[in-house]
């Protein structure tokens, strides 16, 4: 049987990063080769925080356009967004059902982002957001699921559920294992190199994105922040910023570090970044170019992304419905 993945990305930004690149988008490509892939936009885990209108719309297109753009392919991939798929919403008050109070305060996303805006004013839905997530998973019935570090602990949770109910209401979901992509380099800021590069960080100029145009792409990765001394070797506690460079570099590339520092002994760190530049150039480039094309006729986009709307409500249908029988509901008459 062919293994089932599913993993999605939050359309919470203009373009994705050089992180989600990397960390998710190249190894969902790779995984669509030989598995049964399901990829979705979470519009409604976007709006546990406040967003406006008419970007959120702009945003979920050009996160589509990406994802298309990068290589997903909608006829052999399940592509699409979570909001068409009303059974998400469906299932999801089921898994808050079956949540603690206590099990959903522990989740760590949670605690971060209410800390944000102050615990008193975080609204419910950041702290429903795990059980959505839940929802999202096993509605699919996956065998896995492809995410990085930082959603760990939202994965173990859907298990625990689905466990749960497996326990209380006789067998109905799968128990998804969760898969941290090995390609998932893990990408830092170009400005701070010890921080992770994330869509919310202070400064633009340390986020290399995917929608960026060649020039800018080049002139952030010139303007990089390097270490002190002049050697090009990987040492993550001592050279964060040539390390970042080099992983870069060698997750495109695909050298190794190894052979990298051979390549750049001797040379300064400004050769490495026009080397750099010029690969990054080289990759994105046509991505983004793709998705722009992609972007200048939302009428197709949003037919694509309607036939993979369809062929998720075929799958999460039989799911709900038999969560609803093993429940008790009383069945709709006909
Ligand atoms: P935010 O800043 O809003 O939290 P983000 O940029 O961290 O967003 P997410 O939408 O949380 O991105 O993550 C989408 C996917 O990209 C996840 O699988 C995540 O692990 C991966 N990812 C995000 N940032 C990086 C990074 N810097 N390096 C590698 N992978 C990353
Ligand atoms: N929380 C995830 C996005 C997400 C997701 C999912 C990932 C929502 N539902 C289901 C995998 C499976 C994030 O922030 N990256």
């Amino acid at each position: 049987m062919t293994e089932r993945v599913l993993s999605g990305m939050q359309p919470s930004a203009d373009s994705l990063h050089l992180g989600n690149y990397l960390g998710a988008l190249v190894s969902w490509i790779d995984l669509q080769e030989s598995c049964d892939a399901f990829f979705f936009i979470p519009d409604m885990h976007a709006v546990t925080v406040a967003q406006n209108p008419a970007e959120l719309t702009e945003r979920v297109r050009r996160t589509a356009a990406q994802y298309i753009a990068a290589g997903i392919d909608p006829e052999r991939s399940t592509l699409f967004v979570q909001s068409h798929v009303p059974q998400h919403a469906q299932l999801a008050w089921v898994m808050i059902c079956q949540t603690g109070m206590g099990e959903a305060g522990r989740m760590t996303q949670f605690k971060d982002k209410s800390a944000k805006s102050g615990s008193e004013h975080a609204g419910v839905g950041l702290f429903t957001y795990p059980m959505l997530q839940a929802a999202d998973i096993l509605l699919y019935q996956p065998h896995s699921v492809p995410v990085g570090e930082d959603q760990k602990q939202h994965v173990e949770l859907t298990r625990n559920l689905a466990q749960r109910f497996n326990h209380r209401y006789g067998e109905t979901f799968r128990v998804p294992e969760l898969t941290v992509p090995q390609a998932g380099a893990r990408i830092y800021d170009l400005q701070s190199p010890t921080a992770k590069m994330s869509k919310s960080a202070e400064s633009p100029n340390g986020l290399l994105n995917l929608m960026d145009t060649d020039k800018r792409m080049a002139k952030k990765i010139r303007s990089a922040v390097t270490d002190d001394g002049a050697e090009i070797r990987f040492d993550r506690e001592a050279k964060p910023g040539v390390s970042n460079l080099l992983s870069i570099h060698s997750a495109l590339s695909g050298k190794s570090f190894e052979q990298l520092e051979d390549e750049f002994a001797g040379k300064m760190y400004g050769h490495l970044k026009v080397d750099l530049a010029e690969i990054v150039v080289e990759r994105l480039g046509p991505v983004r170019d793709r998705a722009l094309e992609l972007l200048d006729d939302p009428a197709e986009l949003d037919a694509l992304l309607a036939r993979g709307a369809q062929k998720a409500r075929a799958a999460a249908e039989p799911v709900l419905a038999d969560v609803y029988q093993k429940l008790g509901f009383l069945p709709a008459a006909a």
